[in-house]
């Protein structure tokens, strides 16, 4: 009986942790992050994601130009990668429609890369919605030139 009581109570703060844990690692997925974002001031799909970001407690700074292209060439993007916006956040290149939770794993894990990349317009990614949504892949891009599937939606 006695052994009952113990182990009832183990689970019990077993379980008290595992929901602590749960919310403090929701609230640090959930922590600001600050980013700036290059886009033309008519681009209304650009606008888009910006929503997505700052929806998901991003610090978005946008930064209007006509031509965002030597931004992408400035940061080494290769123009098969090429979107239409171009943002920078704490040391990482994001070119395109990257869903916001993709960026948070960049920032969490860190890897040697130089950014990620949706290229083109998908419709389905985040700021492209649209009849008939498409999968689509987020790409780890090197500075080097080489690149690999970041994520999969
Ligand atoms: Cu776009």
């Amino acid at each position: 009986m006695r052994k009952l009581i113990f182990s009832a109570a183990g689970i019990l703060l077993l379980t008290g942790a595992f929901l602590f844990s749960a919310c403090t690692e929701s609230k640090a997925d959930q922590s600001p992050v600050e980013i700036t974002v290059y886009k033309s001031p008519s681009c209304g799909c650009c606008k888009g994601w910006v929503k997505h970001l700052s929806s998901n407690k991003f610090d978005v700074t946008v930064k209007p130009m006509n031509d965002v292209s030597p931004m992408k060439i400035q940061n080494g993007i290769d123009r098969s990668l090429w979107s239409c916006h171009t943002a920078l956040v704490d040391g990482y290149v994001i070119e395109g429609h990257v869903p916001a939770a993709d960026i948070r794993r960049l920032l969490k894990e860190r890897p040697a890369i130089a950014g990620l990349s949706v290229p083109g317009m998908v419709i389905g990614s985040p700021g492209m919605d649209g009849p008939n949504p498409r999968r689509f892949n987020t790409v780890a891009f090197t500075k080097e030139g080489s690149t690999s599937v970041f994520a999969r939606h």
